[in-house]
């Protein structure tokens, strides 16, 4: 793989991808609406509103694979979620059909099965049940995913991503902590691997309080190393700062699942 594109590369989680994979690819092409500071030496910047297809055409071209981090990243209203998330994900993975790349990692979510609960532990074949408009985008992108890897070959990883970031931020974090590292991990599988066709993984550390089965990633050689329970009385110190949230509390999904909420006032039955 010599040339990767990374859509949302000037986001959070973009930019410090951007950071553990140089010199991992030779070549690292970044989109988003806004350049990303500091350009680095073997990363271009090529500007690209992914509602619109000339423009994410116009990313694509050139690369043999992309990483699909570019969209809205929480709940939103529906015309913004729709733009940016919908049909954004559509046209660059139609984009990338036109113009011949070969693989995709797509950056889903733990919302794409929110309503699950956190009694429950769920393996990656288990229907959806998104959460949010978000998550209804996320499990939408898996579905497009599918549609271009078993109609045209293109290989293709969903990582349904938890929370990234450099510790666990409350309690349901501690289920759902991604080391940024351990995606790297995830991501270079979903580049390079060469039995991967079309793919579902949990984008989960070590964590003792997971509520997924992570064994297709195991599977794929995934090892991580993040151990969200070293870090478990930051984790609960942010949660002692949060409002009770019962619902929230009970579906995997948390604040997403309470958001706009007007379903069963006693879902233990979910
Ligand atoms: C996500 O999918 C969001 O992008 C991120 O901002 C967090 O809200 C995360 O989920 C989470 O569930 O903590």
């Amino acid at each position: 793989m010599k040339t990767v594109l990374i859509t949302g590369a000037s986001g959070g989680i973009g930019t410090r991808l951007r950071a553990l994979l140089k010199g991992v690819y030779p070549e690292l092409r970044l989109s988003d609406m806004t350049k990303p500071a500091n350009l680095a030496a073997g990363e271009n910047f090529v500007q690209a509103d992914l509602s619109n297809m000339a423009e994410v055409e116009k990313a694509v071209t050139g690369v043999d694979g992309i990483v699909h981090l570019g969209g809205f990243s929480v709940e939103g209203p529906w015309e913004t979620i729709l733009n940016a998330n919908i049909i954004g994900c559509y046209n660059l993975f139609e984009a990338a059909h036109r113009k011949g790349v070969k693989r995709v990692v797509f950056a889903s979510s733990n919302h794409a099965v929110g309503f699950y609960p956190r009694q429950r532990k769920i393996g990656t074949d288990e229907p959806v049940r998104p959460d949010s408009r978000y998550g209804i985008s996320k499990a939408f992108g898996e579905a497009v995913g599918a549609f271009y890897a078993f109609k045209h070959g293109m290989r293709v990883t969903n990582i349904r991503i938890g929370n990234f970031g450099d510790m666990p931020l409350d309690k349901r974090r501690l289920s759902i902590w991604l080391k940024p590292e351990d995606l790297v991990q995830l991501v270079r599988i979903g580049l390079d691997h060469p039995d991967l066709k079309y793919e579902i993984f949990y984008g989960g550390s070590d964590n003792d309080r997971s509520w997924w089965d992570n064994e297709t990633a195991f599977r794929y050689g995934y090892k991580p190393t993040g151990r969200s329970e070293a870090m478990l009385a930051e984790a609960l110190a942010g949660q002692a700062k949060l409002p009770a949230d019962p619902i929230g509390d009970w579906f995997q999904g948390g604040p997403f699942c309470s958001a706009e909420y007007d379903g069963d006032k006693n879902p233990s039955s979910y």
